[in-house]
C-alpha cells in the first residue's frame, strides 16, 4: 500500500515554509556580498562574501538534515519534492565543523580571486595582459611562437590555485558525504531526476550520437590547419595542438573561421565588423538582446537592471570578468556582470546571459525551492536557443546587415555555427568527466594534470603546445574549476538548444531549413517558451521539456537535422583525408 500523503501535516508545512523564508533571506545576503566581491575584489570583500556564503550553506545543510524527520506519510507531493531539492540545492556542501565550513567557502572565493588576477606578459611585449587580452591574441594571431607563449602564460594560473584546489576537494567531499552522497561528483549527478549512474549513461548516449559529426569537423579543421601551419606543426593524423584553435581552452573555434572558410561559400559578413562599424556601445548590444526577448512577448527588463548591471571592465579595480547573470532578490533585481567587448562573440554571450535573467524572472513567482531551471542544462540553453535565431535574415530585419547571403553560402554559415557549437560538445563533456574522477578519488593529485590531458585528448582530439608536467594544474586555468561551477550543464545545453530551436521554429510556423529560421517576433514561440520557464523546478524536467517539444527525452535529432547539410559536405571534403586521432 502506498503510504504517501496527499497533503502535508501542519508541522511539516510549517517547517518547509520557515525553511524557505530563512534560506531566501540568507541567499539574498550571500548574493549581495558576492556581487560586491565579484565587482570589487579586495581582501575585505572576499572575506565578507565567503562568510555570507558559509552562513547560507550551513543553514541549508541544517534544514536538509532536519527535514529527514518527516516520513512520506507526512509530506504531500509538493513538499516531498521540496525536501528532495533542499538536499540538492547547492553546488557545495559545508562540513559540519563551522571552521571547516568557513575554510571551504574561503577557498572557493580565494581561487576565484586568484583566477581573476591572472596576467601574463606575452613574448616580445612589455605589459601584462589579462585573460581577455591573451584570448584576443589567441583568436587573431597566426604566429605559432606567440600562440604557444600566450597559451602557456595563461595556464600558469593553474599552478597558483592548485594547493587550494586539493584542500577544497577534501572539504567539499566531506560536506557531500555528510548529506549522504558518495562524493561531490555523485551529488552533482543526482540533480537530474534519475539515478546518478543512469545520468552518466545518458550523457554517453548523447555523446555517441553526435561524436561522428565532431570527428568529421575535427578532420576538416586539422587538414586546413596543416595547410596553414605545416604538417610538422599540425600533424595530418594525430590530435590538434590546442593553441591553433583560436580559443584558450579550444572549446569553440569560430575565431579561426577565416582560415577555414570554404571557397565560394564564405557568408561574406562578420558580425564583429558590423557592430564596430556602427560604433555600437556595450549597452546597445544588451538592448539588441533585450529587444529579441520582448519581440517574443516577454516583458522588458526592469530599470534596476540597467542601473545595477556591470557591462564593462572598470579601469580602477579587479573584478571577475567571466560573464554571469544574477537574480539578487528573487523578485525584480536582475543583473548581468560582463566585461563586454564589441565582438560577435560577446553579442552571443549577452543573449546567453539574458536567457538566464528571463528564466529567473519567469520562475520568480514559484516558492523558493522551485526557483531554478528544470535541470541546469535548461538554464544554460535558453539564451543559446535565442542565439540560434540570430540568422542573417534576422540581422537584416534589425538593420545590422544590408542583405542576407543567398543559399550558395549555407555551408559557410553552417561551418561557422559548427565551430561555435559542435566543437564545444566534447569540451563540455570532458571537464566534468575529469572532475567526477577527481571527486570520486579515482585520481590521486599527481594524476590530476596527466589525466586532464588524456581525457581531453580522448574526447576532443587535442594536445597542449608542449608536454605538461604533473605539477602544472591546467584545469585550474578554466574559470568553472576554481569557481566550483558544475560543467556538464553546458554539454546538455548544447544538445537541448537545438531541440528547443527545432520545436519553437515549428510552433512559430517559420518555414525553411533550421539554420535559416528565426523565431524573432513570434508570440506563439514566446508563449511556449514562457510556459516552460514559468514551471521552474516545480516538476521533473521531462515535464518541462514536453511543454516546448512534446518530447520527454533529451534528443540529438534537432542538432543532427540542423547540421545535416554540413555533415554531407564534410564527408566529401574528408574523402581523401584521415578521420580520427
Ligand atoms: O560560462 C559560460 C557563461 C556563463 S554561465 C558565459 N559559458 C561556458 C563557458 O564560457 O565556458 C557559456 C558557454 C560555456
Ligand atoms: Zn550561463
Amino acid at each position: 500500500m502506498d503510504s504517501s500523503a496527499t497533503q502535508s501535516s501542519p508541522e511539516a508545512s510549517r517547517f518547509l515554509s520557515e525553511t524557505e523564508s530563512e534560506l531566501l533571506d540568507l541567499s539574498v545576503e550571500a548574493q549581495r556580498a558576492d556581487w560586491v566581491y565579484a565587482t570589487y575584489i579586495t581582501p575585505d570583500s572576499e572575506a565578507l562574501s565567503a562568510r555570507a556564503f558559509a552562513r547560507f550553506v550551513a543553514a541549508t545543510v541544517r534544514r536538509a538534515k532536519e527535514s529527514t524527520r518527516f516520513g512520506p506519510g507526512e509530506l504531500g507531493p509538493i513538499d516531498r519534492r521540496k525536501t528532495l531539492l533542499l538536499r540538492l540545492s547547492l553546488p557545495l556542501i559545508a562540513p559540519d565543523d563551522p571552521a571547516e565550513s568557513l575554510e571551504l567557502t574561503r577557498l572557493v572565493a580565494a581561487m576565484q580571486g586568484a583566477y581573476a588576477r591572472g596576467r601574463h606578459v606575452p613574448v616580445g611585449q612589455t605589459s601584462p595582459l589579462d585573460l581577455q587580452g591573451l584570448s584576443r591574441i589567441l583568436s587573431e594571431s597566426r604566429d605559432p611562437a606567440l600562440l604557444a607563449d600566450v597559451w602557456t602564460g595563461w595556464h600558469a594560473v593553474g599552478r597558483v590555485v592548485r594547493p587550494e584546489f586539493l584542500r577544497y576537494v577534501e572539504l567539499a567531499n566531506r560536506g557531500a558525504r555528510g548529506l549522504g552522497f558518495a562524493d561531490q561528483g555523485a551529488m552533482w549527478r543526482s540533480k537530474y531526476d534519475m539515478e546518478p549512474d543512469a545520468f552518466a549513461r545518458e550523457v554517453d548516449r548523447l555523446w555517441s550520437e553526435v561524436a561522428p559529426l565532431y570527428r568529421s569537423l575535427h578532420a576538416y579543421v586539422r587538414s586546413r590547419l596543416a595547410a596553414v601551419y605545416g604538417s610538422d606543426r599540425v600533424p595530418e593524423r594525430g590530435p590538434i595542438p590546442s593553441q591553433f584553435l583560436g580559443n584558450m581552452w579550444a572549446q569553440s573555434w569560430e575565431s579561426i573561421f577565416p582560415l577555414l572558410a570554404p571557397p565560394g561559400a564564405d557568408p561574406g559578413f562578420d558580425l564583429t565588423k558590423l557592430l564596430v562599424d556602427r560604433a555600437t556601445s556595450p549597452e546597445e548590444m544588451v538592448r539588441y538582446a533585450e529587444r529579441f526577448f520582448v519581440s517574443l512577448g516577454l516583458p522588458a527588463l526592469p530599470p534596476t537592471f540597467w542601473e545595477r548591471s556591470m557591462f564593462v571592465r572598470p579601469r580602477d579595480r579587479e573584478v571577475v570578468c567571466h560573464a554571469s547573470a544574477w537574480d539578487v532578490d528573487a523578485e525584480e533585481d536582475l543583473r548581468i556582470k560582463m566585461c563586454i567587448e564589441i565582438t560577435g562573440e560577446d553579442f552571443q554571450t549577452i543573449h546567453h546571459e539574458l536567457g538566464h535573467n528571463y528564466y529567473q524572472r519567469a520562475y520568480a513567482p514559484q516558492p523558493y525551492l522551485f526557483r531554478d531551471s528544470a535541470h541546469d542544462g535548461f538554464h544554460e540553453a535558453v539564451g543559446d536557443t535565442i542565439q540560434l535565431s540570430v540568422t542573417p535574415e534576422y540581422l537584416v530585419r534589425i538593420g545590422l546587415l544590408d542583405r542576407a547571403p543567398d543559399a550558395s553560402r549555407d555551408i559557410g554559415l553552417l561551418l561557422f555555427r559548427a565551430l561555435e557549437k559542435v566543437a564545444f560538445l566534447p569540451f563540455g563533456l570532458a571537464v566534468d568527466r575529469w572532475r567526477w574522477e577527481v571527486f570520486s578519488g579515482a585520481l590521486a593529485p599527481e594524476e590530476y594534470n596527466p589525466s586532464w590531458w588524456s581525457i581531453r585528448r580522448h574526447y576532443q582530439g587535442i594536445v597542449p603546445p608542449a608536454p605538461r608536467s604533473a605539477d602544472e594544474f591546467d584545469p585550474g586555468a578554466k574559470y568553472h574549476v576554481p569557481a566550483n561551477v558544475p560543467y556538464m550543464r553546458y554539454f546538455l545545453a548544447h544538445i537541448l538548444q537545438f531541440q528547443f530551436h527545432r520545436a519553437l521554429v515549428r510552433t512559430a510556423g517559420v518555414p525553411g531549413p533550421l539554420h535559416r529560421a528565426s523565431i524573432y517576433g513570434s508570440d506563439a514561440a514566446g508563449r511556449s517558451l514562457g510556459a516552460m520557464l514559468a514551471l521552474g523546478m516545480s516538476r521533473e524536467w521531462p515535464d518541462a521539456l514536453e511543454v516546448v517539444t512534446g518530447e520527454r527525452r533529451m534528443s540529438t535529432a534537432g542538432l543532427l537535422e540542423y547540421f545535416a547539410p554540413l555533415q554531407r559536405w564534410l564527408d566529401e571534403q574528408n574523402r581523401s583525408a584521415p578521420v580520427g586521432w
